[in-house]
């Protein structure tokens, strides 16, 4: 099936899946293999050995390419393996301006691994352009964007850090983890290239650690393609099939996300025990155009501080029944998180602040359940607060 062909509902299930030509299996077979047997030297059918390439492993990558309209996709061990990649794109010397909120993972390896491999990072509110364009140095090679970010779910103008990025001759990449492919398209505003963390909605079930990239740029796609063989970072086939098998739910999944988290956002904003909510589909959410102008729904996540301190945010995640303390999102089973304790622990605590991250502040990643379920839930734990 040719990229771009069909509605992506369509595209989820059939991208890079044509039935098994061997068997007529309908399902992509789990190649669960290290190695390809040689009719003679250099006598192979396209594969030699799984590091480099794996069928299923090629069958998920050319699915993830379809969905985010790129024509190449690669996939990784890990969303952190995806963003380590793109940074073998750059040279000791090389400056990266980056969100100043994202996930905490995202800010270690920038900080704790790459900067003493001498990259330089400056963290804006990429929610301002003029914040980027003012950041840019002779250096920059880079420009790393999240939309919505974790966890404070702010949004950034796509085309308009495309447009600069071209401008200054820089990459642009966005995480797209968030959005996903479903309800945002970064490869469509121009931007360079689309890096996932799988583990979240594209593989959807908590069962399985993944990432990707995806490209349409033939100079860096050559690049990543080399590095992903060279670092050797890669999923097996059995997580590649996992990921294939939850990705051709995508489209109703997200659907549900999105209800459940819009009626929440909703339910929450009129508490009189939550301070503030932060969700991209409410209207005062300080970047509402920009969310519609470029995201087709907004996603599954919520962050809202609790109107008390620290311990009653701590206390109010013990009260919730249905919603499970855990770190990640994405799944169909809620979760619950305090941001600054957990998955953005390893930001210290001034910086935390100093974004506007703030002690009373929990982050849910909405599931499918039944609505009603998850607000009476919320309500009860409210009530024994
Ligand atoms: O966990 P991993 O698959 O390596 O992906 C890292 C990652 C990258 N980008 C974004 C936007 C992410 O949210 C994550 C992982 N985030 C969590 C585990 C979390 O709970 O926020």
């Amino acid at each position: 099936m040719s990229n771009n062909h069909y509605k992506i509902e369509t595209e989820a299930i059939h991208a890079g899946q044509p039935p098994d030509p061997t068997t007529g299996a309908i399902t992509t077979p789990i190649f669960q293999t290290s190695t390809y047997v040689q009719e003679g030297v250099g006598g192979h059918k396209g594969f030699e050995y799984s590091r480099t390439d794996n069928p299923t492993r090629s069958a998920l990558q050319e699915c993830l390419a379809t969905l985010e309209g790129g024509r190449f996709g690669l996939s990784f061990s890990s969303g952190m393996s995806a963003i380590s990649t793109v940074l073998s794109l750059l040279k000791s010397g090389d400056h990266v301006v980056s969100s100043d909120d994202v996930y905490g993972g995202t800010y270690r390896v920038f900080e704790q691994v790459f900067r003493d491999f001498g990259l330089t990072f400056t963290y804006v509110n990429t929610s301002e352009i003029a914040e980027i364009e003012a950041a840019i140095k002779p250096e920059t090679k880079l420009v790393w964007i999240e939309t919505p970010t974790n966890p404070l779910l702010k949004i950034t103008d796509l085309a308009a850090v495309a447009n600069l990025c071209k401008d200054r001759g820089v990459i642009s990449c966005v995480d797209n983890t968030f959005a996903t492919p479903y309800f945002q398209k970064p490869l469509s505003h121009g931007i360079d290239i689309v890096a996932h963390s799988v583990t979240k909605y594209l593989g959807g079930h908590a069962d399985t650690v993944g990432g990707a990239l995806i490209t349409s740029n033939d100079k860096y796609y050559e690049r990543l393609k080399f590095c992903q063989n060279a670092v050797g970072a890669v999923p097996g086939p059995f997580d590649c099939w996992l990921i294939l098998r939850g990705l051709k739910t995508l489209a109703v999944r997200m659907e549900r996300h999105e209800k459940n988290a819009m009626a929440i956002s909703n339910w929450l904003s009129d508490h009189p025990k939550v301070r503030k909510v932060i969700y991209p589909g409410l209207e005062n959410h300080p970047q509402h155009e920009t969310a519609r102008k470029q995201m087709s729904g907004f996603g599954g996540l919520i962050s809202f501080e609790i109107d008390g301190s620290q311990d009653d945010a701590v206390r109010f995640l013990d009260l919730v029944k249905i919603f499970a303390l855990a770190e990640s999102l994405g799944g169909v089973e809620s979760l619950i998180e305090h941001p600054g304790l957990m998955t953005h622990a390893s930001i210290p605590a001034e910086v935390r602040r100093e974004k506007g991250l703030s002690d009373s502040l929990i982050r849910i990643s909405v599931g499918i359940e039944n609505v009603n379920d998850l607000i009476s839930d919320l309500d009860q734990a409210f009530s024994e607060l």
